[in-house]
């Protein structure tokens, strides 16, 4: 039994859900990709949406993400620390986000409205204070700044 599993395990590349792509998570704050600037929602040129976001001790990184209703987003999350859980409840978005790693999903929001994200990973002191908001916008609601960047701010 312990042979097959060590066996197919090497053989078919078994890796946790989470496990996507390596990132030095002692170098994230001079990453490109997850720069603060880059966090949050973007529409790339092609029309597909990302969301990049950092998960840390305690908050995630923006606090407030808006994503189209009906359309495929991608996730791509990673964390500095520890081990932080990525959970959008009333959705099937779940992983764990494993420092040194990219956890990366896509998932279609069918219904607008805002939906709670917790970290559903036991993080340290400040777990419970952990959440974001993800905000399914449609129609008019959902746009972008010219840069493709969409943010949560309330437009005066
Ligand atoms: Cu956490």
């Amino acid at each position: 039994m312990i042979a097959v599993i060590v066996v197919s395990s090497f053989a078919m590349a078994i890796h946790p859900p989470s496990h996507v792509e390596a990132i030095d998570p002692t170098t994230l704050n001079t990453n490109v990709e997850f720069a603060e600037c880059n966090l949050g929602t973007r529409v790339n040129p092609d029309g597909s949406v990302t969301v990049r976001i950092i998960a840390t001790q305690f908050e995630f990184l923006p606090r407030c993400i808006p994503v189209p209703k009906g359309q495929q987003v991608t996730f791509r999350v990673t964390s500095p620390d520890v081990i932080h859980g990525f959970f959008i409840a009333g959705s099937n978005a779940n992983t764990m986000v494993v420092p040194g790693y990219v956890a990366q999903l896509r998932t279609v929001f069918s219904t607008a409205g805002n939906y709670l994200m917790p970290c559903h990973e036991f993080c340290g002191l400040g777990h419970s204070e952990m959440w974001a908001l993800v905000k399914v916008l449609e129609g008019a609601q959902w746009k972008t700044d010219a840069s493709g960047k969409a943010s949560c701010e309330i437009p005066r």
